[in-house]
């Protein structure tokens, strides 16, 4: 077997030709989703499915959030219902341990919900750190409608290097714990009177509801998902267990969906 020649130059021309182009393409997108966790690529195929142009930004170079550390990084997680609807929707393998309560992989939970948002149509930028928002003051008040981006390398660099923005109709904080997206917005945004309280501690069944009952819209075009609710509205954290966030994902999709169809 002979395997093909390829020159270096070729490599770099082509990899920078086809990154510009969809980049080029990510500058106007309908769904912004920063944070590629469970909730943000459960958004995002959804989003994607429901055949919005979508972008997933991760600041690392891997997906899954807090899915790969497992429970105390035991390599499991805990579903339960009705979130199961969507751990068989994208095949991901599960063992029911009690009515209800289903376990699965971690590993495989990333990847099968990363495939089934890519496979949606779902594009997700990895090494990307979403550092700002665009804003807009009109008549009707301030509006959301983009986002500011940095290479996390540059961002951890401490370069002075100006960012790029690109523009959108919603974005969705889907940054876990801290909230990221929404802090930033508290701080230099205040007339849109947005407060980050922080989580509370432990309490399975009344951080998994609360997460679900306060995902949706916080301010015009920006929406909160996942673990980021409870930073936001000081709700209890719950462990290692991901119905929530799953579901979390597939609810702000559906608002958006809702919203941007009747817009
Ligand atoms: C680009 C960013 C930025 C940024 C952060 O932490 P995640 O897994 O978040 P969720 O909400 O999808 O899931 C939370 C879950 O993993 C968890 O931690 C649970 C259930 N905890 C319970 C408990 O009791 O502790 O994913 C967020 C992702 C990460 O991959 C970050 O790297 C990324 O967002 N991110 N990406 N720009 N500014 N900030």
């Amino acid at each position: 077997m002979s395997i093909k020649e390829v020159a270096e130059e070729v490599i770099t021309r082509y990899i920078l030709r086809k990154s510009l182009e969809d980049w080029i393409d990510f500058v106007e997108r309908d769904v912004v989703i920063v944070g590629a966790g469970p909730a943000g690529l459960s958004a995002a195929k959804y989003l994607a499915q429901a055949g919005f142009k979508t972008l997933l930004i991760e600041r690392k170079l891997s997906f899954g959030g807090g899915i790969g550390g497992g429970g105390m990084l035991f390599h499991k997680v805990i579903i339960e219902s009705p979130a199961d609807e969507i751990i068989r929707e994208i095949k991901c393998h599960y063992e029911e341990v009690e009515n209800g309560i289903y376990i699965v992989d971690s590993a495989e939970l990333i990847a099968k919900l990363a495939s089934a948002a890519i496979d949606a149509g779902a594009k997700i930028l990895l090494g990307v750190t979403v550092d700002d928002v665009v804003y807009r003051h009109g008549e009707y008040g301030g509006q959301i409608v983009g986002v500011v981006l940095q290479w996390t390398a540059v961002t951890m660099s401490g370069l002075h290097v100006d960012p790029l923005a690109i523009r959108c109709k919603a974005v969705v904080d889907a940054t876990g714990h801290d909230a990221e997206v929404l802090a930033i917005v508290s701080r230099k945004i205040p007339e849109l009177g947005l407060e980050i309280k922080g989580e509370k501690s432990m309490w399975t069944s009344e951080g998994e509801r609360q997460i679900l009952y306060s995902t949706g819209m916080v301010a015009p075009g920006l929406y909160v998902a996942g673990m980021a609710v409870a930073a936001l509205k000081q709700t209890p954290r719950m462990g290692p267990i991901f119905g929530s966030m799953l579901l979390s994902g597939r609810k702000v999709a559906e608002e958006i969906i809702s919203r941007l169809r009747t817009s």
